[in-house]
């Protein structure tokens, strides 16, 4: 496994961002799959305050993370995915209805599943002081375990085990977030489906390495 590509001096992509960011893991965990080098800068909070005129010229969001490619700057971590897999031909199917799916489940991931643990998680794991409404945690879980049993009954009933075709970019976008969901303090539903694809996801050496017990 081509590890250590942080050290690239010569590595023409960079990624910025922390490595407690689950969007920026996916960057790494995709770039370690697909053997691109890579540098890596810490941007985001609290190391590093991203809403800084030199950052939000990168990405007027201020959210991490970024790619640069050269001259070329990115943000939206699943489209970033996408960029990577075309560079590197790997973990993007050629077939249009299989690569279909693949958009279909990052689109998912991104507009429906993380938006629903998002008061819960900066509650509960963040300890954010300002996301400590008893309801808002309670509705937050309700509607994450809601799209958590939708992932579950798709993977119940997958061929492969893995939410498209074969391993592919839309399973690490899931399958950090499926670490998210284990690594949660409070007593979650079981979801038989999901725990099986969590452990063929740690069963990946590049994906153990990102969804670490200490990195939710
Ligand atoms: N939809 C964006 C979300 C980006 C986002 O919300 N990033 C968070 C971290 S995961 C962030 O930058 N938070 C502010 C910070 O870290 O300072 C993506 O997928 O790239």
């Amino acid at each position: 496994l081509p590890l250590g590509v942080e050290k690239g001096l010569k590595a023409m992509l960079t990624i910025l961002g922390r490595e407690t960011s689950l969007n920026a893991r996916k960057l790494l965990w995709a770039a370690d799959e697909m053997g691109l080098a890579y540098q890596r800068e810490d941007w985001g909070l609290p190391l590093r305050d991203p809403s800084v005129p030199e950052f939000l010229a990168l990405n007027p969001n201020g959210t991490v993370p970024v790619l640069r490619d050269g001259d070329f700057v990115l943000w939206e971590s699943n489209a970033i995915l996408v960029y990577l897999a075309e560079l590197s031909g790997r973990l993007l199917p050629k077939d249009t209805k299989a690569r279909a799916l693949v958009h279909q489940w990052l689109s998912w991931q991104v507009s429906e599943l993380n938006p629903a643990w998002g008061y819960a998680v900066m509650g509960k794991i963040r300890h954010r002081p300002d996301f400590q409404d008893e309801v808002l945690i309670a509705q937050s879980i309700a509607r994450w375990t809601t799209q958590m049993q939708l992932l579950d009954t798709h993977l119940a009933q997958s061929a492969t085990g893995f939410v498209a075709e074969d391993f592919s970019i839309a399973d690490i976008a899931l399958g950090l977030s499926v670490h998210r969901w284990m690594c949660f303090p409070d007593a979650l539903p079981t979801l038989a489906a999901v725990d099986a694809y969590y452990q063929r996801l740690l069963a990946r050496p590049a994906g153990a390495i990102r969804m670490g017990r200490d990195n939710p």
